[in-house]
């Protein structure tokens, strides 16, 4: 099953898919739309392709990423650990041992030659071309998502910048203010490789934003890639075929050729506007903060372009999703660093960075510990609020069992914990912005080694007795219990949780 190759070929497979539904109805961009949104999301509804938004001619898309199914279908595959499957098989490379495998291994090479994205001479994006004064952004049906929110945003843009000392493309997801027909302000965070370019930037800054795209090529914007690896390789990479892309009309930038709709303009040194408050992924409003101002010098389309969008708010939200595929994925690239990571799950309601819980293969004291420092140095990962570290045989994505570990295997005084470092830009709770506390709960079974009394064994049935009570279960006229559950743990937590 090949991925989609552009936005249309994405909406005709989530309408065959019935994964799709298209609401005629007049919807009022301002605040209608995202409760309508925020009702189908958490209901794990279909995409939504408003048709007739109230003030605009263009359709707007929104809940493409909202449920796990549609992300497979977006990457074409059956679940997102075989996504993260094909990249580890690069990753792990090794050089091959005779002929079979120098085949496969040349194949994989080419896989990753054939990443690279491809200029092309002319593309549908430059149908429609409006320069200067006929760019008008209100044209389009921009959302304002929240009531407090300083005006509409752009939610789902793809950002594209170079960095002007080494020329490395770099596409990022970053919100985008409507300060008025030709202007926006550009939220790329303190983090972020956006942000860079721009402060490596003497003057001006050339920036293109993509809307509207294959969901592969949206979900690279998002995904957080070293600053030397332009995210285009990665979709390149993740399709199975190259990003074609053309020259833009009025920057010295390349787009994608088959984007819906593409502003093109710059940033300035120095030229700043107070931007926000919006309504966040955090669940809080974040508060106004100076941003670089975007002028828009061009606007191209698609003939009938679709806008697309998302709304982010108190999790989970369609969002949950995008960060579900990147945890996914980038598990063979974090555990190339740190191989004894089994596995890892950053809760939704952890918004991201307030928690990660990793399982690790534990051989010697302090090594829970060491596991937190690698992935408070790493990348993203480096701005994780909690660290909970548990053994290898426990399930990280089963919160309960996780509690479970925290409750009976943690000496408070010896296993929190508590460091600093740099924080999400967005976090409101730190006294700083930026910086502040860090928690880590090593929750593995610990030992003598580590100057604790002996660990005590855990309960466990012998394997014996279960297989004689499987294979005797029918004999016992218990009705109304299933007997594959394993000792009814998952039954008999069900009706404890509240
Ligand atoms: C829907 C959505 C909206 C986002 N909005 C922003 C934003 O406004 N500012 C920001 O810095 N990052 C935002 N992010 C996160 C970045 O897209 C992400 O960190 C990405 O890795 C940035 O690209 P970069 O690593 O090339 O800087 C958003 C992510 C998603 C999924
Ligand atoms: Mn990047």
């Amino acid at each position: 099953m090949a991925p989609p190759r552009d936005f249309r070929d994405w909406i005709a497979l989530l309408e065959r898919e019935e994964e799709l539904v298209r609401v005629t109805a007049e919807v009022d961009p301002h605040l209608e739309v995202t409760e309508i949104t925020d009702r189908t999301v958490k209901a794990g509804g279909p995409a939504l392709l408003f048709e007739n938004p109230k003030g605009s001619d263009h359709p707007l898309l929104i809940n493409q990423f909202g449920t796990e199914r549609r992300m497979c279908l977006a990457f074409g595959a059956a679940s997102l650990d075989d996504v993260a499957h094909r990249l580890e098989d690069v990753l792990e490379m090794q050089p091959p041992q005779g002929l079979v495998e120098k085949v496969k291994g040349l194949r994989k090479l080419k896989s990753i030659a054939d990443s690279m994205p491809k200029t092309v001479r002319s593309g549908p994006v430059h149908d429609v071309v409006l320069t200067g004064d006929d760019v008008d952004l209100t044209r389009l049906p921009i959302q304002t998502c929240w009531p407090g929110d300083a005006a509409p945003f752009i939610t789902l843009p793809a950002v594209i910048t170079h960095d002007p000392r080494t020329g490395t493309r770099n596409l990022g997801m970053y919100r985008m203010q409507v300060v008025d027909q030709r202007t926006t302000l550009m939220h790329w965070q303190i983090h972020k490789d956006g942000r860079m370019d721009y402060l490596a930037t003497d003057a001006r800054l050339e920036v293109a934003v993509a809307l509207g795209l294959d969901p592969i090529t949206a979900y690279s914007a998002s995904a957080p890639l070293p600053k030397h690896i332009d995210e285009l390789m990665l979709s390149g990479f993740l399709r199975g075929e190259p990003v074609e892309l053309v020259r833009a009309k009025t920057v010295e930038l390349d787009v994608p050729a088959h984007a819906e709709i593409v502003l093109e303009g710059y940033v300035e040194q120095g030229d700043l506007a107070t931007e926000g408050p919006f309504g966040d992924h955090t669940g809080y409003y974040t508060p106004p903060e100076p941003f670089p101002v975007f002028h828009v010098t061009a606007m191209t389309m698609r003939r009938d372009a679709i806008y697309p969008s998302i709304v982010v708010g108190r999790p989970p939200a369609e969002d949950a999703w995008l960060g579900k595929a990147t945890e996914r994925i980038f598990l063979p690239a974090v555990r190339m660093t740190i191989p004894e990571i089994v596995d890892y799950d950053l809760p939704v309601a952890g918004a991201f960075h307030n928690c990660v819980i990793v399982s690790i293969r534990k051989r010697f004291p302090g090594h829970a510990q060491k596991v937190m420092h690698g992935l408070w140095g790493l990348g993203m990962l480096s701005l994780t609020k909690a660290i909970v570290v548990v053994d290898e045989w426990v399930d990280v994505h089963d919160y309960e069992e996780v509690f479970f570990r925290v409750g009976a295997n943690v000496d408070p005084k010896r296993d929190v914990l508590l460091t600093e470092g740099p924080l999400d830009h967005l976090d409101h709770a730190p006294t700083l912005q930026f910086y502040g506390g860090k928690l880590g709960i090593d929750a593995t079974h610990k030992g003598p080694d580590e100057g604790t009394r002996p660990w005590p064994d855990e309960i466990a049935m012998s394997n014996e007795i279960k297989a004689l009570v499987d294979a005797r279960w029918s004999t016992y006229g218990i009705d109304g219990v299933d007997a594959a559950l394993d000792g009814g743990h998952a039954s008999v937590r069900r009706p404890l949780r509240r």
